[in-house]
């Protein structure tokens, strides 16, 4: 059996983590307070922040589950501040996760753009790393709306840097300005995208621990998030009565329109896992076998895993990417961005000092 341990950091790392416990919980409360979560695996979760009230608004994540890291209310998207914060309290973090005993993978989950999550988790991973030498850690980094400001997307542009500093074992991209699509307020936006996530993950970790009739298991999800750039994403598709073809399931987790991020995955993946789930009677080998070899001719590697489970063929497509063009554009407008404010303040000091030599050499008079 997997141990797992899901740690959520900052607000955006804290709600999918409550979105994974709502639906282990089976998306009710009675559940959480009655027979606990279901987990395929032992899957520990852990959210932690330095504000309080985020950590107060989650509600499916157990108390003894949510670690308050005391700095007032939030770093404020100040990733010096948020950077002081972990290491004056590096030791109660450490405790806090060694009580979950052991870990053979970890997903850390965070925004890259706000200032707790962005500058906790590079610096965790470090810690991780160190402490628990054969762990997997796998990043789960959410990327901003681009229209959120420049400080958000400076933090992006540099938490990304340090997270792939620290030498996790991959790194999972979550757009929201990808997925905004799916709604039109934010907040909806954000649960829709929090519950995608969740489902994804859920979905791989249960089949990494399964009974399958083709086998796929950590070692082939290492080497997959090993490949390329060691960045990469995931895709999804559930199928339904009206078309419950294996072939067309595959083929749809790997559109566009089904990933995390954006990515061409016949012209950008390096390595691939496509894990089927269904009922024995829509697994047609021949079909799946083409698809694969489809997908095998452009990225090296693709591993293949099939879970027997009753129902229309569900598709979880991993894969890591040789090239990340939405990527290099946001570090372009992050550097834009950091320009323009630069000039701005120093279009503002001018001012202030033009103001002032207005009353140079004189004095009040009263
Ligand atoms: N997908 C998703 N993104 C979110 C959510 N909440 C916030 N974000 C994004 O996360 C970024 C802000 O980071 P937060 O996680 O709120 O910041 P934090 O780590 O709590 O840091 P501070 O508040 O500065 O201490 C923005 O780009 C938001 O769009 C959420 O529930 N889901
Ligand atoms: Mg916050």
């Amino acid at each position: 059996m997997l141990n797992v341990l899901m740690l959520g950091i900052g607000q955006c790392g804290n709600r999918i983590l409550d979105a994974i416990n709502k639906e282990a919980f089976g998306g009710s409360m009675i559940n959480k307070y009655c027979f606990g979560p279901k987990f395929p695996s032992r899957v520990d979760t852990l959210a932690i922040n330095t504000a309080i009230n985020d950590l107060k608004e989650l509600r499916f994540t157990l108390a003894k589950d949510r670690l308050h890291v005391p700095n007032l209310h939030g770093v404020g998207a100040n990733r010096y501040n948020g950077k002081q914060a972990f290491w004056d309290n590096r030791d109660m973090i450490m405790e806090e996760i060694e009580k979950r005993g052991d870990i053979d993978i970890t997903f850390v989950i965070t925004s890259t753009s706000g200032g707790t999550g962005s500058s906790f988790s590079p610096l965790l991973i470090q810690e991780l790393k160190r402490r628990y030498r054969k762990i997997c850690v796998i990043i789960v980094a959410v990327l901003p709306f681009r229209e959120e400001g420049a400080i958000y997307l400076q933090n992006a542009a540099f938490s990304i840097r340090e997270l792939m500093e620290a030498e996790a074992d991959g790194l999972i991209l979550v757009d929201n300005q990808y997925l905004k699509r799916y709604s039109g307020d934010i907040a909806s936006a954000y649960d829709k995208i929090n519950s995608m996530v969740a489902q994804r993950l859920l979905f791989l970790i249960d089949s990494l621990d399964s009974e399958m009739l083709m086998v796929t298991d950590l070692g082939d999800f290492k080497t997959v998030m090993s490949g390329g750039l060691c960045i990469g994403t995931i895709g999804f598709f559930q199928s339904d009565k009206k078309n419950p073809s294996v072939k067309s399931a595959i083929e749809n987790s790997l559109k566009p329109s089904n990933l995390l991020y954006p990515a061409n995955v016949y012209d950008d993946a390096a390595r691939a896992m496509v894990i089927i789930q269904g009922s024995k009677e829509y697994l047609e080998v021949d079909e799946i076998t083409k698809e694969i070899e489809r997908l095998s001719a452009s990225a090296g590697q693709v591993f293949k895993g099939l879970v027997v489970k009753r129902g229309y063929p569900k598709v979880l497509s991993v894969f890591t990417l040789a090239s990340v063009p939405e990527l290099e554009s946001l570090y372009a407008q992050a550097a834009r961005a950091i320009q323009d404010e630069k000039d701005r303040k120093k279009r503002a000091k001018k001012q202030l000092t033009d103001a002032f030599a207005h009353i140079e050499d004189m004095d009040e008079i009263y």
